[in-house]
């Protein structure tokens, strides 16, 4: 009797105790040592794994060290970066460049390693903008965003920017279906189903230097793309897309967007566009859109804006795109390894289908139809359909593959990683997440070989997790090791942004091809200062042109007089170290931009227009000796018309030192 009693009071305490906190009833079940142990990285080692995580709305990309969660570096993508100069240097600035001008931000969400033959090929990751159409390439040789390309006739692009087995495309779909560009945008919002489009674009990609180009366009009907996958192995040729608002509503989406029972995953056939390409069905539309390039030989972006895009009408070639009813408005859409199985997920959906790719393609041959939906064949449920996973959980979101014949879904509602066998659609196991998770990333795990190692599931919120930071609260990853058949957290960690999507590839496929200097032999950069003896200072018109050199610890010239008001200055510095590991900084007081951040061998420009009469100090903002602290000098600004001349010294003191 007493024992039941203590064990009900027992019992009370901790319900009270739950109230309070507001946690589900295992959340306090910490990470056991032995689990700790797992993620513990020791001092001076390194991780097994490279994560890039999508930066969200902070427009950047994070790399965290796996099985650590160590956050090893911030790529400046969409975002502008003061700490690194992106988009402050004139040679960044470019990069940002779009048909509506500057555009200093975005939303990044889904990171994409390239792959060859399926296979995560430690080149390229790529990135999506889901605000102003974008795709960056970042080149995985210097972690720096290489490339931006903007997208014609679209708007927002979350679909994206998911690749083909051997990266021969990078697809973006348009998130809003707009009125194209060539046409009139001018309409009434409420003529949505008359005036509203939307495009699919595939971007090619160059084998060899990864170059950007958009290849062609499907026109579709005006609904939302949302997610994306390609079909692998015997499904390559084709690119599965998400599509929710098919009742094309324009307003009050969370109510009018959810009528249907079913929305679709709409199934495209890029051989077959592409034949179409060939055979000139093709429309050439003349449009208005941003390719940037970082040329690494040059230091330089070149921007060009480019008129016009090929685009292919799915209402005509009837046999380009296929609706496959999906219940209810589906977000992922993923793909499993052997490219047999199309999991979509119904944000609403009590059940999570499983699409059969042999299946479909005998529908499509046998005509197995339900009508059409604005012209694209809408195949019937039951004939692509392979099964059902039933009751897996609520608000069904992202699913990964662990190549051992698994998948995993987050479920956003109910807070949980479900882990269930793709052939006979059984549920084997669960854990929960803390909060609302969103995607999932298993290494390789939208390739034709993942690793079944590890799995992280990136939270929205976090509540109670870790220490309040005032009101807005950390987001957050949360690893599990996956390797037996119970999936088992065993590390935290917060993240920057939001993050979306992430990949994750071996350390070693990654780091074997690091770029560590830049030979300063081969910078061709227009200005560049190839050593200290060539170091001046030019005027040309207004333009004051200072062609510097930094060195552990001095800039050559550090002493600058004859710069007048109403002058427009160039500090082109050069670092002309050679040593892995050594940047230097330059900041200049007032400069309205930012700092500079010059890697060994490279030449970057900060343009700076004084604004007063004085004396400006420079100095270098990178801890890069013990005599940093001593790596400064002078600018002198006279008034307009001054008859100050211009000179430039290093080394020339003071005539009367200090006694
Ligand atoms: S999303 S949390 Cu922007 Cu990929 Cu699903
Ligand atoms: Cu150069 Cu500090």
């Amino acid at each position: 009797m007493k024992t039941k009693k203590i064990l009900y009071a027992v019992a009370l305490l901790a319900a009270a105790y739950n109230l309070q906190s507001c946690k589900p009833k295992d959340a306090g079940s910490a990470v056991a040592g032995d689990a700790a142990q797992k993620a513990y990285v020791a001092p001076g080692k390194y991780d097994e794994y490279y994560n890039f995580v999508s930066g969200g709305f902070s427009g950047q990309m994070a790399v965290y060290g796996l099985p650590s969660g160590r956050l090893l570096r911030v790529i400046p993508v969409f975002s502008v970066d003061p700490e690194k100069g992106w988009g402050y240097s004139e040679e960044t600035k470019g990069m940002l460049n779009t048909s509506h001008g500057f555009v200093p931000w975005d939303d990044l969400h889904h990171p994409e390693l390239s792959q060859t033959n399926g296979e995560i090929d430690g080149r390229w990751v790529f990135g999506n903008a889901n605000n102003t159409p974008r795709v960056a390439r970042i080149d995985l040789k210097t972690f720096r965003t290489a490339e931006i390309i903007e997208l014609p006739n679209s708007a927002g692009n979350h679909s994206s920017p998911f690749i083909t087995e051997n990266t021969e495309y990078v697809v973006a779909g348009t998130r809003f279906s707009v009125p194209g560009d060539n046409d009139n945008g001018d309409v009434p919002i409420n003529s949505y189903k008359k005036n509203f489009k939307g495009h699919l674009s595939f971007i090619g990609v160059d084998k060899e230097t990864g170059r950007m180009n958009v290849s062609f366009q499907i026109k579709t009907p005006g609904v939302n793309f949302d997610l994306s996958h390609a079909g692998k192995g015997k499904s390559h040729g084709w690119f599965f897309f998400s599509c929710y608002n098919t009742e094309q509503a324009n307003s009050l989406l969370e109510v009018n967007a959810s009528q249907r029972d079913k929305d679709f995953i709409m199934a495209v056939n890029w051989k077959k566009a592409e034949e179409y390409i060939k055979a000139g069905k093709g429309q050439k539309q003349s449009v208005k859109y941003s390719r940037n390039y970082y040329d690494e030989k040059t230091h330089m972006t070149k921007s060009e804006i480019m008129k016009e895009v090929l685009v292919l009408d799915s209402k005509e070639l009837k046999d380009i795109c296929y609706m496959i009813p999906c219940p209810k408005s589906p977000h992922g859409c993923d793909v499993d390894p052997t490219g047999e199985f199309i999991v979509g997920s119904g944000k609403l959906a009590a059940i999570i289908p499983v699409f059969s790719f042999d299946k479909l393609q005998k529908a499509i041959a046998a005509k197995d139809f339900d009508g059409e939906y604005e012209g694209i064949p809408v195949v019937k449920y039951e004939s692509a359909l392979y099964g059902e996973v039933k009751k897996p959980g609520l608000g069904p979101l992202h699913t990964e593959f662990d190549g051992k014949g698994n998948a995993y879904t987050s479920f956003f509602v109910s807070s949980e990683v479900v882990k269930w066998n793709i052939k006979d659609l059984k549920v084997l196991d669960r854990v929960p997440t803390y909060y609302s998770v969103g995607h999932l990333c298993i290494p390789g795990g939208d390739s034709k070989k993942p690793s079944a190692k590890y799995l992280i599931a990136y939270n929205k919120i976090t509540k109670d997790r870790y220490l309040p930071t005032g009101p807005e609260l950390s987001q957050s990853a949360q690893l599990f090791d996956i390797s037996g058949d119970k999936m088992q957290l065993i590390l935290d960690f917060p993240t920057i942004g939001e993050p979306h999507y992430a990949q994750a590839a071996p350390a070693e496929l990654i780091s074997k091809n690091q770029v560590k200097i830049f030979k300063i032999e081969e910078n061709q950069h227009p200005y560049v200062t190839k050593g200290e003896k060539e170091s001046k200072v030019v005027r040309e018109g207004n333009q004051v042109h200072v062609y510097m050199t930094s060195i552990r610890s001095h800039f050559s010239p550090d002493n600058i007089e004859g710069v007048k008001l109403g002058d427009e200055v160039y500090f082109h510095v050069t670092n002309l170290e050679q040593d892995w590991d050594v940047p230097h900084g330059f900041a200049v007081k007032g400069a309205s931009n930012a700092e500079l951040l010059i890697m060994p061998g490279e030449t970057s420009t900060l343009k700076w227009v004084p604004d007063r009469v004085g004396m400006f100090p420079i100095y270098c903002t990178d801890f890069c000796s013990a005599l940093h602290q001593e790596m400064q000098g002078y600018v002198r600004v006279s008034p307009k018309g001054s008859n100050v001349p211009l000179t430039f010294s290093l080394g020339k003191t003071s005539e009367e030192p200090a006694k």
